[in-house]
């Protein structure tokens, strides 16, 4: 779908989810966030930064988005380890001549937006040599944190390692004393 298109389907998730919850962050991520002027689908990161009231929104959003004829298939409902909670569906915007539009929302705990936030935007490619950078500095990252002091013996992990704080997304480039990469330029 053309990025502009990409952009309407975030707003009515934005916008739905802050009538649920004020003061809620939702940034489509993927391809969409790298600048595309096109994209496959459209992946909507949710978060809240109070750090408690991003709970309980999912379902209300997906009911919500059902209700209103926005949402009309649902995939999957994923709920991984209790503190990150991810929706598959189908989505159509109003209006003539729209077409269905493959949607993922995310909804994740502040203390993992940065993970969560570099994750989601990617790209595959980028997230794969960040992952690889960080097994060679005894570390580990993925979609919820971002660890240190990891012990591995051949593909085995026999130590998960301690979680470092990543407020932001510009800390994890920090920790791996690598400048800063706007969206943008994370294709490889
Ligand atoms: P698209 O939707 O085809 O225009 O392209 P993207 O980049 O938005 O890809 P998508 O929607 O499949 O996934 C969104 C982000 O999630 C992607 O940029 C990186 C992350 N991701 C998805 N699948 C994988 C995976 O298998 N491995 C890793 N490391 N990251 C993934
Ligand atoms: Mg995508």
């Amino acid at each position: 779908m053309p990025r502009s298109e990409a952009g309407e389907i975030e707003t009515v998730v934005r916008e739905a989810a802050e009538s649920i919850q004020s003061g809620i962050i939702a940034q489509a991520c993927g391809s969409y966030r790298r600048g595309k002027a096109t994209c496959g689908d459209v992946d909507v990161l949710l978060t809240h930064p109070d750090g408690k009231s991003h709970r309980g929104v999912f379902t209300k959003l997906i009911e919500k988005l059902t209700n209103e004829g926005f949402l009309t298939d649902h995939l999957v409902s994923i709920e991984d380890s209790g503190n990150q909670k991810k929706y598959l569906g189908v989505c159509i915007l109003k209006g003539e001549n729209r077409k269905h539009r493959r949607l993922d929302i995310i909804v994740v705990p502040y203390d993992e937006y940065g993970c969560a936030l570099v994750y989601f935007t990617g790209s595959a490619h980028f997230n794969r040599s960040l992952r690889h950078m960080a097994k060679k500095m005894n570390m580990s990252l993925n979609e919820h944190a971002l660890k240190y002091g990891v012990v591995r013996k051949g593909n085995e992990k026999i130590y998960e390692g301690t979680i470092i704080p990543t407020p932001t997304e510009k800390s994890v480039f920090e920790h791996f004393k690598i400048p800063y990469r706007p969206p943008e330029e994370r294709d490889h």
